[in-house]
């Protein structure tokens, strides 16, 4: 297969200015007819004859330009149209076949319902097209099918025309006015019901939002519904932007590959991402469903106004979009713990991925199937390069370039680099060395100490950063880091500080920008040795090692005015002592769990002013993915081990506290998806597994009665979660409860799957083999796959290393099986199986031993071949 280099961009030869298509949907087949205003490209460097479009898994029916038949040449991915004039009609009717399209990508059915995935090259698979995102045009889309069975046509834009058709069809012309890439190209039409609302627009616009759902799904919209509305209402308070057609419309679709997608005007959803009640979602569902509902509108500038050049940008879009997600969820519930949320979420999925074999740069060099770079460094790793932006500019700057951006690439196609020049011309601040963020792979290691000179009452930080070399890049060159700190004095409070040369104290945080192999700052007027607090916030996505004594984690634990730091002191404290009973059990020692953990958490619980979300965050042990990446060799059985003792010398130590704050955090009155509520149930459902972890008698009548008693899917969920765990006759029958009671609903049955893959304990792979073969189960609904398969292979670290590679080897299985009808899932469940480097000869030698199985395999899809190559080399 052939790579794709960013440095090989060029223009396009050509432009096409619109595109009017006609869609007639069949039962068996769909026939797409395409009618463009092609031109000659005026900023082309090459002047081809030939107009080249890309095209795939279709049947040509016939070509013509300016009305006459054009010479062509097709192959199975392009067709060539030979020697066309300057500007020129092409029209192209295909044929395709929705209801055999498996992939989930172009146009496809999801049982009864047609509709479309575009992004990124998806559109190619319903017509020949310059299928590029720096190819925009407007689209007017006319769909016609059997009424009785797509009573509902949906495209782009606004709804211009309707009407009935001989035989029970009947048509719909939707018109999008602005121009817009293939990728965001939408259509869907099927039996759907809807939920109507409206908002109106700061500036007076009227807009009707609509949500389609299969018909009975109605009555699961409204909190969908209410996000869109406060997304709408956040963007025109925070950034100025105000939605700019007449409708939007969302659609839930049961197949689909990813979370959601942001088509002009007709953003398509994962149905798990739209449908929420509290009988059937989780406090989980509903913060996602916020989230991502935020995300996708807010791509509507972030995205679709200002688009991509090529897809090496994508981090243009979906790193700036992520941020804006983040911002909106901080804003609608606490701050810390949306903090907490994020770097959580990129320690456990990006910092791996950036130490591992797939590791590129947030804007790649790259890449052999751009499927495969929808990943968490795009995203999660893009998102804290933009929020350093926003650091080093501070809020108000920051908005000027987000001003500016708009103000100069509304209507573009744009790069990466675009956009930091917006932000260093809006603000002055120099971003020249900053933007080896956007060019080097790798998480930066950072150094910290620091020195208190009483004499001078000065305080002296030296930073070291080091990166270390990533696939392709073996040097690298020193980042600017934005490293906020505070100074704390003996009784917890910040110090005022003042850098050496300023004339006076400015503040209690300060942004350090560390720009070389060493950079030393010297505080001046430091009345007492302090305590550093460092990288508040989570300033930059960084390892950060400093070396402070297991007293000054307790004490930043306690008093650190930054709760992201505080919460921050506790892990690493944890993960110090994790680690250390990891090396003693390795020696032969005993594991021991030092009092002063003990009492720090004991501390986090009886603190009063803090809030219940951060006291569960806070409790809450490293996990394994965060653990590992602070080993040279991953031990899993090691950190299973130690992190299960501590967990059960706090079980014992603290059941006092667990026991009062079960019973105290009951709650009463119907379910409210609040930042007091969630956190309530959390810090419940937290003491319930705390007060489960010695499996005795008295704790399985707890978690029963919890179970059972349940209010709401998220206690159901949290109480059979613990069930499972614990096993035996108890486990057996909540699950089988569970499955009797949801067997109608595959969303619930999701949680259902997740949780016995995930399962530490007991036979889990003979248990997720057979549930592979349960009547519930569909290997080709993406969402069961990741649900199953997806958490096992990434989810239970514990149980897919076990088993002497009997968990890597039905992975591959699965992979294979999958990839031939759906590479995009395929290769996305592979990953785990990439990071045999992390782990001991025995493990290293099974895991490439299935690596190189696959590699093998005849008709191997584009997308698993670049995954499983690249983790072999
Ligand atoms: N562009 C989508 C998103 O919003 C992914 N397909 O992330
Ligand atoms: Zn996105």
């Amino acid at each position: 297969p052939r790579t794709i280099r960013r440095d090989d961009y060029t223009p396009p030869p050509f432009l096409i200015d619109t595109v009017d298509l006609v869609v007639e949907l069949f039962a068996d087949s769909a026939k797409v007819v395409s009618r463009m205003a092609v031109r000659r490209n005026p900023a082309a460097v090459a002047k081809p004859a030939d107009l080249v479009l890309d095209g795939k898994k279709m049947d040509l029916l016939s070509v013509s330009l300016d009305g006459r038949a054009a010479a062509h040449e097709a192959t199975p991915e392009t067709l060539a149209i030979r020697a066309v004039p300057d500007r020129f009609t092409l029209e192209i009717a295909t044929r395709l076949r929705p209801q055999d399209n498996a992939e989930l990508t172009g146009l496809y059915k999801s049982r009864d319902i047609f509709c479309t995935q575009c992004e990124a090259e998806g559109f190619r698979r319903i017509t020949y097209f310059l299928d590029r995102p720096d190819v925009m045009a407007r689209y007017t889309t006319r769909i016609t099918a059997e009424k009785s069975l797509a009573p509902v046509l949906l495209s782009n834009g606004n709804l211009v025309e309707r009407g009935e058709l001989d035989g029970g069809r009947h048509f719909a012309v939707w018109e999008d006015p602005f121009p817009k890439p293939s990728y965001l190209f939408a259509l869907v039409a099927g039996p759907l019901d809807c939920l109507e609302d409206r908002f109106t627009t700061r500036s007076g616009r009227e807009v009707t939002l609509r949500i389609y759902v299969r018909p009975g799904d109605v009555p699961r919209c409204d909190h969908a519904m209410e996000s869109l509305k406060k997304s709408m209402k956040w963007d025109e308070d925070v950034y100025g932007l105000e939605y700019d057609l007449d409708t939007f419309m969302i659609v839930a679709i049961d197949d689909f590959n990813m979370g959601a997608m942001e088509n002009k005007g007709l953003n398509v959803f994962n149905s798990k991402l739209v449908l929420a009640n509290p009988e059937t979602a989780t406090d989980l569902d509903y913060h996602s469903i916020e989230a991502v509902i935020a995300h996708e509108y807010f791509h509507n500038w972030t995205g679709n106004r200002v688009t991509c050049r090529d897809w090496f940008q994508l981090s243009l879009k979906e790193g700036l979009t992520v941020l804006r997600d983040q911002q909106f969820s901080a804003d609608m519930g606490s701050a810390a713990d949306a903090r907490i949320d994020d770097v959580r979420r990129l320690r456990a999925a990006q910092f791996p991925e950036d130490a591992g074999p797939m590791a590129h740069p947030v804007r790649p060099d790259s890449y052999i199937e751009i499927n495969n770079f929808y990943t968490a460094t795009v995203y999660q790793k893009g998102a804290e390069v933009v929020r350093m932006m926003h650091t080093l500019l501070g809020p108000e700057r920051f908005r000027k370039g987000m001003d500016l951006y708009f103000q100069r690439h509304d209507g573009q196609a744009v790069t990466c680099d675009d956009f930091a020049n917006a932000m260093e011309d809006a603000s002055g601040v120099d971003l020249a060395q900053f933007r080896l963020w956007y060019a080097q792979a790798g998480t930066p290691d950072l150094k910290v100490e620091g020195r208190y000179d009483a004499a001078a009452r000065r305080y002296t930080m030296t930073v070291d950063q080091s990166l270390r070399r990533t696939p392709g890049q073996p040097d690298k060159k020193p980042m600017h880091i934005p490293l906020s700190v505070g100074l704390l004095d003996g009784a917890g409070r910040d110090l005022p500080l003042k850098l050496a040369g300023e004339a006076a104290a400015g503040g209690t945080t300060r942004v350090l920008d560390v720009r070389n192999p060493r950079d030393v700052f010297v505080f001046e007027d430091v009345p007492e040795k302090p305590v550093a607090s460092l990288l508040r916030g989570f300033s930059a996505p960084v390892k950060l090692q400093a070396p402070r004594s297991e007293e000054e984690l307790t004490f930043l634990m306690a008093h650190d005015s930054d709760p992201f730091a505080r919460w921050e002191a506790g892990q690493q404290l944890g993960a110090r002592l994790i680690l250390d009973m990891v090396a003693a059990r390795k020696a032969g020692k005993p594991m021991v769990v030092p009092d002063l953990f003990v009492d720090a958490i004991r501390r986090t619980l009886d603190d009063q002013r803090l809030d219940r979300s951060f006291i569960a965050d806070a409790v809450t042990l490293p996990g394994l993915a965060f653990l590992g990446e602070l080993m040279p060799e991953i031990d899993i059985e090691g950190m299973w081990a130690a992190q299960q003792r501590v967990r059960g010398v706090l079980s014992q130590q603290l059941a006092d506290r667990w026991s009062s704050v079960y019973d105290a955090n009951h709650g009463s009155g119907p379910y409210r998806f609040s930042p007091e509520e969630v956190g309530r149930r959390r810090l419940r459902s937290t003491a319930l597994s705390y007060l489960s972890t010695d499996k005795g008698e008295a704790a399985r009548r707890r978690a029963v009665e919890y179970f059972e008693n349940a209010k709401n899917m998220t206690e159901q969920v949290a109480g059979l979660g613990v069930l499972a765990e614990l096993g035996g006759a108890e486990g057996d029958a909540a699950l089988g409860a569970f499955h009797e009671r949801w067997k109608g609903e595959p969303l619930v049955l999701d949680k259902w799957f997740g949780i016995q893959a995930r399962t530490p304990t007991g036979d889990t792979l003979q248990r997720v083999k057979q549930l592979v073969d349960h009547p519930s189960y569909d290997r080709k609904n993406p969402n069961r796959v990741y649900s199953l398969i997806g958490a096992f292979a990434s989810g239970n670290p514990v149980q897919f290393h076990a088993g002497g590679g009997a968990g890597y080897r039905f992975l591959a299985d699965q992979v294979l099986a999958t990839d031939r009808f759906n590479p995009q899932v395929a290769a996305r469940l592979l990953a785990p199986l990439g990071s045999w480097r992390r782990y001991d000869a025995g493990r290293q030698t099974l895991m490439k031993r299935e690596l190189a199985r696959i590699v093998a395999e005849k008709g191997l899809s584009r997308d698993v071949f670049e995954i499983a190559s690249k983790s072999l080399d």
